[in-house]
């Protein structure tokens, strides 16, 4: 009787563990939140540059918007991916996220108009 309550009490904590992947994960990005990428946007003829154009899934971004290229409509920026859509200006040229996926990632202005695309890499396993 007792043992089969202390099999049932492990089994329930296995359940428990295994159903809770995002706290492992968590665990992870807490280890990862020391580091902070920092990537340049500019814009040429073709779009939108991302300067690296690869960063790490799960560190933050800072992403410094180039006010000398990206200049008008432009400067209103949506990464749907993870919920950004924030207009830089004079002062406040900074765009702060964190991607929580991988894969190529689009940005585009406000208006769906000027476009660009960055890269979001798993971090590297050990
Ligand atoms: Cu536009």
């Amino acid at each position: 009787m007792v043992r089969s309550a202390i099999a049932a009490a492990a089994a329930l904590m296995a359940a428990v563990l295994l159903a809770e992947p995002g706290a492992v994960l968590a665990q992870a990005g807490r280890d990862q939140g020391k580091s902070v990428q920092v990537v340049r946007l500019s814009f040429d003829d073709k779009g939108y540059v991302v300067t690296p154009s690869t960063v790490t899934k799960g560190v933050p971004v800072k992403m410094e918007v180039d006010l000398d290229t990206v200049k008008g409509c432009m400067r209103t920026i949506v990464i749907d991916a993870f919920g950004v859509k924030q207009t830089v200006k004079a002062g406040a040229t900074t765009i702060a996220f964190t991607p929580t996926k991988s894969g190529p990632i689009q940005i585009v202005c406000g208006m769906n108009m000027g476009k660009g695309q960055f890269t979001v890499a798993d971090p590297a396993s050990k």
